[in-house]
């Protein structure tokens, strides 16, 4: 993984001197509570009921920002899962098969707050599941929770109707100790996502969500780069989450002066997200898996429900490029930033 490229502490150290001019006035968190799991959509009121309590005086409110962007750099490269927690099928016959185990779980969407959540294999996301255009694939669904019922929609998938998980119409749901099998072949390339189509404002938001990543056979229709991301947002379990983490848990993407860098962006929670990043523009180019037919560039880009886009970002500037989400009260507040934040660290 490219943050394993940052290799000493004196890095850390250097970088964290960047940060202070790269992230600015902008800068971010102290050591805020982990907001709270919300299970139906925000409100204004549940929207300040999720920041934190303000900081006291002007020096509490600068000691507890900068502490936040202290505890970021010294947590870079330590949550290896954050952007490489994937499942390994076994091939049975030429089918990749995938078992996903659903459990209720504590997660700690950092800090060590833990909140009641849904998971698939133990952790929030689930585990990414990658394959190749014209795969068959097997998807074994074990529901191991005990007071839900659930189902799996491979969101973004054209698969065989009684394939597609929707209780009652495409199959009966899952019942706690029961188990389902999905078997499809993979037409559709690019970033889809699997999650569950049961009380799914719940179930979806509490964790039961992932990608599911379609490597196209011809690479050559899509554009050029060196490194591949996924950022999958939510707004349930843990408050504000990037990859099941809120900051200053999150991890920053690295990358090296010239590296083009493919980020894609999923959208598992109930809000719209608009992702903007500093310093270097994103060149938008594709849709819900779909290739633009013409690809445009931002450094702003609104991520609704369910939506999925790619993105190239050519790390063409160095220094440390604030991350966030640019609804402010899902990344900042007076105590610093949290939730929807993290950075591209261009070397
Ligand atoms: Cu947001």
């Amino acid at each position: 993984m490219s943050e394993q490229k940052l290799k000493s502490r004196r890095e850390f150290i250097r970088l964290a001197g960047m940060a202070s001019i790269g992230l600015g006035a902008a800068a971010c968190a102290a050591n805020v509570a982990p907001l709270p799991p919300t299970t139906t959509p925000a409100s204004p009121d549940s929207m300040a009921a999720m920041t934190p309590a303000p900081a006291a005086t002007m020096v509490d409110m600068d000691t507890m920002h900068e502490a936040g962007v202290k505890k970021f750099l010294d947590n870079i490269g330590k949550d290896a899962r954050f952007f490489g927690n994937k499942l390994e099928p076994k091939v049975v016959n030429g089918v990749k098969e995938f078992t996903l185990t659903c459990s209720e779980i504590q997660w700690d969407a950092g800090g060590g707050a833990m909140a009641d959540a849904m998971a698939y294999n133990g952790t929030v996301p689930g585990p990414e599941i990658r394959v190749t255009e014209g795969d068959a694939v097997r998807v074994i669904v074990k529901n191991d929770m005990k007071r839900q019922s659930t189902s799996v929609h491979f969101h973004g998938q054209a698969v065989p109707n009684n394939m597609d998980g929707v209780p009652f119409i495409t199959q009966p749901p899952i019942k706690p100790g029961q188990s389902f099998t999905y078997e499809f072949t993979v037409k559709n390339v690019g970033s889809s996502m699997y999650h569950s189509h049961h009380n799914s404002a719940e179930q979806v938001t509490r964790g039961l969500l992932g990608a599911f990543i379609v490597d196209r056979k011809d690479k050559a229709k899509d554009p050029a780069y060196d490194s591949d991301y996924t950022l999958i947002l939510n707004d349930g379990v843990g408050g504000f989450t990037f990859n099941g983490k809120g900051f200053p848990y999150t991890q920053p993407i690295a990358a090296r002066l010239g590296e083009k860098i493919r980020i894609r962006y999923m959208n598992e929670g109930l809000m719209i997200h608009p992702m903007h990043l500093h310093g270097l523009e994103q060149l938008v180019f594709a849709a819900d898996g779909w290739n633009l037919p013409n690809p445009y560039y931002c450094d702003t880009i609104n991520i609704a429900p369910g939506q999925r886009f790619d993105v190239i970002v050519t790390a063409h500037t160095a220094g440390v490029w604030a991350f966030h989400c640019h609804i402010l009260n899902h990344a900042e507040s007076s105590n610093g930033m949290f939730g929807m934040v993290t950075a591209v660290i261009v070397k």
